[in-house]
């Protein structure tokens, strides 16, 4: 993995999160599906964003979360993804950027607005997310900049883009670039229900094309439609080169063919808000897999770097991410 400008370049939906607290009986109450992220349109957005209590802006997008986990521990990283040229793209790109992470992807001149996420946090911490897409429904092949996926060790894709066939085609093109220059590719599968909207596909993608996959425990259970974490587990090996699978507070397990790790969850003194941790593992992850790290160092520093942004609200690392890692290293 030698000569290259970044070490992690990530495509996904660029959002502004929108985050709120909630009452349990809220979940209900507004009709929606707890712990999942469910697309919503703008008419919708505007409903539930009039049914929220006080809100905290600050940008997200699980890739763009990534990225800015990467670069928080010193790390090089890009990001590909589409804003509008609105108020919410201006501080999105304002937001990844000053983190240390380029971006240049043109904004959309025209159609929707900058996409946004509203979640709403119920008391123990769990995040429930409803994202209108906006402009992010603009990504496509014509976004991916060959040059700069040939530059970076790594391409890292979110799960979310496979709701939309375009932004498939781009991350496919992107694979494709990749590989034909030697370098790796990553995938989150982001959410159970998106893995259940998309299988066959998702397993495709997984055999032909990915070297590092991340899922939860639910959406690997998903993926390969078995009871068991343990049958999870035994299906993903044969598959990829690398499974990082991560398991809430009881931790990870880091797989490849020839190799286990179980990794503890760093503890927490109170999980204030989950939103991220998936993003965050990610982080701490690649960037100890791009620097050479044994992949348990690598499942190490995910679990740091997860620990970290679920001890506060907001998807994007407080603090200094680096410290934190020394520890382990
Ligand atoms: O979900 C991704 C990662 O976040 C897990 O592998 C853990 O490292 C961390 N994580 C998620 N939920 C919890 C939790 O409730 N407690 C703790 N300690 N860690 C968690």
């Amino acid at each position: 993995m030698n000569d290259t400008k970044f070490d992690v370049v990530g495509i996904g939906n660029a959002i502004v999160d929108v985050l709120a607290h909630c009452k349990e009986e809220d979940l209900a109450r507004l009709e929606l599906v707890k712990n999942a992220m469910t697309l919503i349109d703008a008419d919708r957005a505007d409903a539930l964003y009039d049914q929220m209590g006080p809100g905290l802006e600050m940008s997200g997008g699980s890739a763009g979360n990534t990225m800015a986990g990467i670069a928080a521990l010193g790390g090089n990283g890009a990001y590909i993804g589409k804003v509008r040229d609105d108020q919410l793209g201006q501080v999105f790109r304002h937001d990844i950027r000053a983190i240390g992470v380029a971006f240049d992807s043109a904004a959309a001149t025209e159609g929707s607005p900058t996409a946004r996420c509203l979640i709403f946090v119920t008391p123990d911490g769990h995040r429930t997310m409803n994202t209108f897409l906006g402009a992010c429904t603009e990504l496509g092949p014509d976004d991916i900049d060959e040059d700069l996926i040939k530059s970076a060790k790594v391409t890292y894709m979110e799960g979310y883009l496979w709701d939309r066939p375009e932004a498939k085609d781009a991350f496919v093109k992107a694979a494709k670039v990749a590989h034909d220059a030697g370098r790796q590719v990553s995938i989150s599968l982001s959410d159970s229900f998106c893995v259940d909207r998309h299988r066959e596909s998702f397993r495709e993608l997984v055999d032909d094309h990915i070297d590092v996959l991340f899922a939860n425990e639910e959406e690997i259970k998903s993926l390969y439609e078995v009871e068991t974490f343990e049958e999870a587990l035994a299906e993903v090996r044969k598959h990829c080169r690398v499974a990082a699978l991560t398991r809430s507070e009881k931790g990870a397990v880091i797989v490849s063919q020839d190799e286990l790790y179980e990794i503890s969850a760093e503890p927490v003194a109170k999980v204030v808000d989950t939103t991220g941790a998936g993003d965050l593992f990610a982080s701490g992850f690649l960037y100890g897999y791009t620097q050479g790290h044994t992949l348990e160092i690598c499942g190490q520093l995910g679990a740091i770097c997860a620990a970290e942004v679920i001890s506060h609200m907001g998807a994007r690392p407080d603090a200094d991410l680096k410290e934190l890692i020394a520890k382990a290293l």
